[in-house]
């Protein structure tokens, strides 16, 4: 019984394996290797046969190889997947333990020198900051007041620099205007005596369409005192002047004149340089229509003077000119003649040629402390300030306190102590010009 059973068994396990194998579709090779290779199924005695009693058998079965399905292969790959997967949770838990590290590190305070400082430390830093930046505002402002001082010093170095270079130019210019006039006046004496042509010509009217000042009218016969209209420069437009055409054989073109008062004279730039008051009674003819005048012929300088006892002195200079604007209408004057003396030249401290213009409103005079034209109300060639200012205010009688009247230091008496501090004034005053070379 049990032999056949053993047989059964191991007929019954071989169809069950050949029924796998027949499941499995692989290949017919493999099928027959298989049942070329496998051993068949053996049921032996072991020999050791008991006497009278059963002998024991043994099964000897082939090596069993069990084909598992294909997808079981599939395992491999999902282990490796696995495996793959593990890898990278590992590697991005490290990076993460890495990452919180890093962040830990951030965290702390004082790493590297670049982060901030603990809370204490804060403080005393910033108080350090502001005592480097309150010292460096300090130095800051030093050196800027240090730099203010030497744009001080250069400014005063320059203005007196601009000074000399005006002498300079004014120098140039005037030696030019000099030759200038010696070179047409040469020429003039030249046509009059060999250019017979010239004077044909000299000889017609239309010669005298340009009257350059009154001894031009005085030239063609004028000889009433009078207003007339004068062309210095072709390339200005001409103006009206009074003409004095009886003072020393007349001529004279007035620049100014004083009489009774009627005209305000304490003026500002703007007036002095285009001229106030009546030609007929009290004007300032203009600083820019003296310039002209003196500029167009070589001029004399006639003053007169008459106090309120009746007086009538005179000063004359030989030389005369008036500067233009910009060279602040410079005065000129030299060479003097007359009887009222030399106020113009009083001295060394006070001597009024070459000096600039002066008004109320434009200090170019030499008083470093004030403006002579604002304390002696006029408009003047002030030194620092006056031996002479024929624009002072009109009195008509001795006046106290400031001597800003019209005033000639050289005036006979006008110095001396007068009882309760009074101070003379003068009646009239008059100042013209005439052509140096003019013969009347
Ligand atoms: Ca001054």
């Amino acid at each position: 019984m049990k032999p056949v059973s053993w047989c059964w068994l191991s007929s019954a396990v071989l169809a069950a394996f050949s029924l796998l194998v027949a499941g499995n579709n692989e290949t017919e090779e493999i099928k027959d290797e298989r049942i070329r290779d496998s051993c068949p199924v053996r049921l032996e005695s072991s020999g050791k046969c008991e006497e009278g009693g059963e002998c024991p058998y043994q099964v000897s079965l082939p090596p069993l190889t069990i084909q598992l399905p294909r997808q079981f292969s599939r395992i491999e790959e999902v282990f490796k997947e696995v495996q793959n997967l593990k890898e990278m949770v590992n590697t991005l838990k490290k990076s993460c333990q890495d990452c919180k590290l890093q962040a830990d590190d951030s965290r702390a305070p004082g790493r590297n020198g670049l982060l901030s400082p603990s809370p204490g430390s804060l403080g005393e830093a910033d108080d350090n900051r502001v005592q480097e930046l309150e010292s460096e505002v300090n130095k800051l402002s030093s050196d800027l007041k240090n730099a203010k001082e030497e744009i001080d010093l250069l400014q005063g170095r320059l203005e007196k620099l601009n000074l000399v270079n005006m002498n300079n130019i004014e120098s140039y210019v005037d030696s030019k205007v000099a030759n200038l006039t010696s070179a047409v006046n040469s020429l003039d004496g030249k046509c009059s005596s060999k250019c017979p042509i010239q004077e044909e010509i000299q000889s017609r009217p239309v010669q005298h369409l340009i009257y350059k000042d009154c001894s031009d009218y005085h030239t063609i016969g004028k000889r009433s005192s009078e207003i007339y209209r004068v062309t210095p420069d072709p390339k200005n437009s001409s103006f009206e002047v009074f003409c004095d055409m009886e003072t020393m054989g007349g001529g004279w073109t007035v620049l100014q004149a004083r009489l009774d008062g009627s005209t305000n004279f304490t003026r500002m730039w703007r007036d002095y340089k285009v001229g106030f008051g009546n030609l007929r009674r009290e004007f300032w003819l203009g600083n820019d229509k003296i310039h002209l005048l003196t500029k167009s012929k070589d001029m004399i300088l006639r003053i007169d003077l008459e106090d309120f006892n009746g007086v009538k002195l005179y000063a004359l200079y030989d030389q005369f000119y008036v500067a233009n604007e910009f060279l602040r209408y410079r005065l000129h004057v030299g060479n003097y003649n007359g009887t009222a003396g030399d106020a113009l030249h009083f001295s060394k401290h006070y001597n009024h040629d070459m000096k600039f213009f002066t008004t109320p409103d434009r200090d170019n005079d030499r008083y470093p402390s004030g403006n002579c034209g604002l304390y002696y109300s006029s408009g003047w060639w002030f030194d620092a300030c006056l031996s002479a200012n024929l624009n002072g205010k009109y009195y008509h009688q001795k006046y106290r306190g400031v001597r800003n009247g019209i005033f000639w230091g050289t005036w006979p008496g006008i110095s001396e102590a007068q009882p309760g501090g009074y101070k003379s004034s003068f009646k009239e005053a008059k100042m013209m010009i005439r052509p140096k070379h003019f013969k009347p």
